[in-house]
């Protein structure tokens, strides 16, 4: 299960840590059985082997005589932070196809034309692990220094099963470097590489022998498909997706982005952890993810960095109950975007999700769109001590900023 290359050195050093008090904070736990942001003043938390054991009143303060004290200064404490969509692995840059598109050729054209993901394809089938490993890194300090505790990185740029395994043990590794949960997922269906023609028949390989062997190698906690007109069919996804169901492995998917293929109300029949992107998601698409309890996971990079204008259907998703996750989608097509802050900025700004929405949507819904609420996104006794601790006077700035980290200190399994 996840992240079990990377569990022995994190179990190691949690054995380690000593019990860890912090006081005179003001808390945003993003505890569901609180009001809106959850949040707690004047509040300490404790922990002990990683864990939280206290979150409120210092008064009511576990007695932990050798815990190390650390006063906040009346600091404002979240989780750490969760970026739980990300293309984090992959050689190459595609600021070529960037300049292209300043000229006035599309995404969809440069895709059509043999540019896009397959370009990033033959540079990440081309790079070494380590390479990758080392490129990788470099993006994920930037997150890092957002508060980010927690990434889901996506395969999808070997699409052979060599490369995408690559590619998994590449994104395992990052876990063993540094101080981060590293979530992965096979995203399997992503394009159809270069030297396939037929796309039924690349869904037959991936489901006869990458597939299997992913699971196998335990190098994937979800798989993902990209449900587009430039990708795959919801029929070839469903294909994929059961496939994955039957080695046990949960469904994400790449829904609706550019056009309204059905994808939601795909993920919601497939009880989906999560459907992305989703600009072109119906009314009834919405429903159906509430009712099955399918996280919309909104990417305003891509949206802003395509220039796209058909938003996401926040209204809906709203009125529904749709649970909302905010996310960087960061890869070097769409989105080359390392700031989760900045990501939240966008999505208040271009899809007028709320300060709450945008900060639950970083924390609790992410965890659950990783499908990990059980262990990270609120401050609650049980969870992992994940925490990102700020200079600032509320909560808002970490959404009003633009390129700037007020980050004061970031806590992880509470190390
Ligand atoms: N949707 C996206 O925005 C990225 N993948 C996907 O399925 C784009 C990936 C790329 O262009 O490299
Ligand atoms: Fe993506």
């Amino acid at each position: 299960m996840a992240g079990e290359t990377t569990a022995n050195d994190a179990t190691r050093a949690i054995s380690q840590t000593p019990p860890r008090i912090w006081l005179n904070a003001r808390i945003a736990t993003m505890a569901p059985d609180r009001e809106g942001l959850g949040i707690i003043e004047g509040a300490a938390i404790a922990a002990e082997g990683g864990r939280i054991v206290h979150v409120g009143d210092a008064a009511d303060l576990p007695a932990l005589p050798d815990a190390e004290r650390i006063d906040c200064e009346g600091r404002w404490i979240t989780p750490g932070l969760i970026d739980c969509h990300t293309h984090l692995v992959f050689g190459g840059d595609r600021s070529h196809e960037f300049e292209l598109r300043l000229a006035g050729a599309s995404y969809e054209e440069i895709s059509r034309a043999g540019g896009g993901i397959n370009s990033t394809v033959t540079a990440t089938r081309t790079a070494s692990e380590d390479a990758l490993v080392t490129a990788s890194l470099a993006r994920l300090d930037r997150l890092m220094a957002d508060g980010v505790t927690t990434v889901e990185v996506k395969s999808g740029y070997g699409l052979a099963a060599d490369a995408e395994l690559k590619q998994l043990r590449a994104a395992r590794r990052l876990g063993g470097l540094r101080h981060a949960n590293i979530v992965t997922t096979f995203l399997g269906a992503h394009a159809l590489p270069r030297e396939f023609d037929d796309k039924d028949r690349f869904i037959n390989v991936l489901v006869q022998d990458v597939l299997p062997r992913v699971a196998d190698e335990k190098l994937a906690d979800a798989v993902d498909a990209f449900c587009e007109g430039i990708a795959f069919s919801p029929a070839q996804c469903e294909r994929f997706f059961k496939a994955a169901a039957a080695l046990g492995l949960p469904v994400k998917i790449h829904a609706d982005q550019l056009s309204d293929l059905g994808g939601a109300a795909l993920a919601a029949r497939l009880g989906a952890l999560s459907a992305d992107h989703l600009e072109y998601t119906s009314d009834e698409g919405a429903a159906a993810m509430a009712a099955a309890g399918t996280v919309a996971v909104i990417l305003p990079g891509a949206f802003y960095f395509l220039r796209e204008t058909h938003k996401p259907p926040i209204d809906s998703f709203r009125r529904h109950g749709t649970p909302m996750a905010v996310a960087t989608d960061c890869n070097p097509g769409t989105s080359p975007l390392t700031s989760l802050l900045l990501a939240m900025n966008m999505a208040a700004t271009l899809m007028r999700m709320t300060v709450d929405e945008c900060l639950l949507g970083v924390t609790r819904e992410a965890a659950r769109a990783l499908g990990r609420l059980d262990r990270v996104g609120t401050i609650e006794v049980g969870k992992q001590c994940d925490l990102a601790i700020w200079d600032i006077e509320r909560p808002a700035e970490l959404v009003y900023r633009m390129g700037f980290s007020p980050l004061h200190a970031r806590v992880w399994r509470a190390q």
